[in-house]
């Protein structure tokens, strides 16, 4: 089998999405994400300009080689349009190589591990008491795990709280927005939405929470101390994940379980996170750290250690993510949660797709590949739009991480 043609789709079904179509000479095709929230249209370029010309005549069977060649042979390696580029490559050739061989990716992947893959979904609220109803109506949906973000009194908006009635989507069409940040506010209201959900909806449920990069090691270790009688399955992204070593100064203070990863793109980006225990959950996802391929290896690395997955589900992961994420998850014996953020009507419709969620777990389904498609005629009735994510200050106008 050869490739013949790779192409570039992107489309906008109320989010921006780039997706990769490799077509082979026996007419099997495979799909591939490469979106990258707010740098779409770099990420395409790479590949349309730099790497499609270079997989005709390719064997795309050949995952491992391909990979390399690809990451080896830029020169320049990691960072996040290389490995979105990369990422896309590798999921379109495992897509691919399943369905040539009639079987869900899964399959080539181990084989499943497990009945289903364990998801929590987003509950949030502009106040305590929106963010308890949120996590009420997540329960009756029957989820078992519950990410819990709410608006903080003083601050006017922050992550993972919607500002209208729109489901949350943080990137917005247009120029970024900026926002206002004081993380004293913040330390001192988020143990008292846990306490509030813990006491109304006991011990059962798994909760988590998101701190977007936001806290300093010794901030970050205060509130996981501060959270640890809420035993919280995990506290996300506590710092800005450049300084491995921030890590440490947590681990060292709390007992609170720590992820951290979905802006990570190689295993060198986390080695030390990983080696050195100071992390539970490494979050990085198929899209973001070169496909398959490469994140099997970090899965193997992490498990080494005791760290289990935790990848990143959001709404920018397209359903091709989704779907391989699913599949991963089945797969692999250190799996721990996966996130799960739905996306809009018009994004199903575009991506038609196997995969389903019952009772607290997602299923990729059976079909051979990845179990994904997309209808590229409705797609291409919703054209790309600029979006950015927003940029957040400190209160006195001090540019910092959102
Ligand atoms: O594009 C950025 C989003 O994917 C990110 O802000 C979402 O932190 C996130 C999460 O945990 O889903
Ligand atoms: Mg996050």
């Amino acid at each position: 089998m050869k490739i013949v043609n790779a192409r570039i789709i992107v489309c906008s079904p109320g989010r921006n999405f780039v997706t990769l179509k490799i077509e082979t000479d026996e007419g099997i095709y495979g799909l591939g994400d490469g979106t990258l929230n707010g740098r779409e249209l770099a990420v395409a370029s790479y590949l349309t300009d730099h790497v499609l010309p270079c997989l005709i005549g390719r064997d795309p069977f050949q995952t491992e080689d391909i990979w390399q060649y690809l990451y080896r042979g830029a020169y320049w390696r990691r960072g996040p349009v290389t490995m979105a580029a990369i990422a896309a490559v590798d999921m379109a050739l495992w897509d691919i190589k399943g369905k040539a061989l009639g079987t869900p990716v899964y399959n080539l992947l181990g084989g499943r591990s497990r009945d289903g893959v364990l998801v929590y979904a987003h509950a949030h609220g502009a106040d305590i008491e929106e963010a308890l109803d949120d996590v009420g109506k997540h329960l009756e949906m029957g989820y078992l795990a519950i990410r819990v973000q709410s608006g903080i009194p003083g601050v006017a908006s922050t992550y993972g709280v919607p500002t209208s009635n729109r489901p949350y989507e943080p990137a917005e069409r247009g120029l970024p927005s900026e926002s206002r940040w004081s993380t004293e506010d913040y330390l001192r209201h988020v143990p008292k939405l846990f306490e509030r959900v813990r006491n109304q909806f006991g011990e059962q449920v798994a909760l988590l929470h998101d701190c977007h990069h936001r806290l300093t090691p010794i901030e970050a270790a205060r509130l996981g101390k501060d959270l640890e009688p809420f035993r919280l399955f995990w506290m996300e992204d506590p710092l800005p994940a450049e300084l491995q070593e921030g890590f440490a100064l947590i681990r060292q203070h709390t007992t609170t379980p720590i992820a951290t990863g979905e802006v990570l793109n190689s295993i060198w980006d986390a080695q030390e996170l990983i080696s050195c225990q100071w992390i539970d959950y490494i979050r990085m996802t198929l899209v973001h750290s070169g496909g398959f391929t490469h994140l099997k290896k970090i899965a193997d690395y992490a498990a080494l250690y005791h760290v289990r997955t935790g990848c990143h589900g959001a709404t920018d992961l397209s359903p091709v993510t989704m779907a391989g994420a699913l599949h991963f998850g089945l797969a692999i014996n250190n799996f721990g949660i996966q996130e799960h953020m739905p996306h809009t009507a018009e994004t199903d419709l575009v991506f038609p797709h196997s995969y389903h969620f019952e009772a607290g777990y997602m299923y990729p389904g059976d079909a051979p590949g990845l179990g994904v498609d997309i209808d590229e005629k409705l797609a291409s009735t919703f054209p790309y739009h600029r979006a950015y994510l927003p940029v957040n200050r400190k209160m006195d106008g001090t540019l910092f991480n959102w």
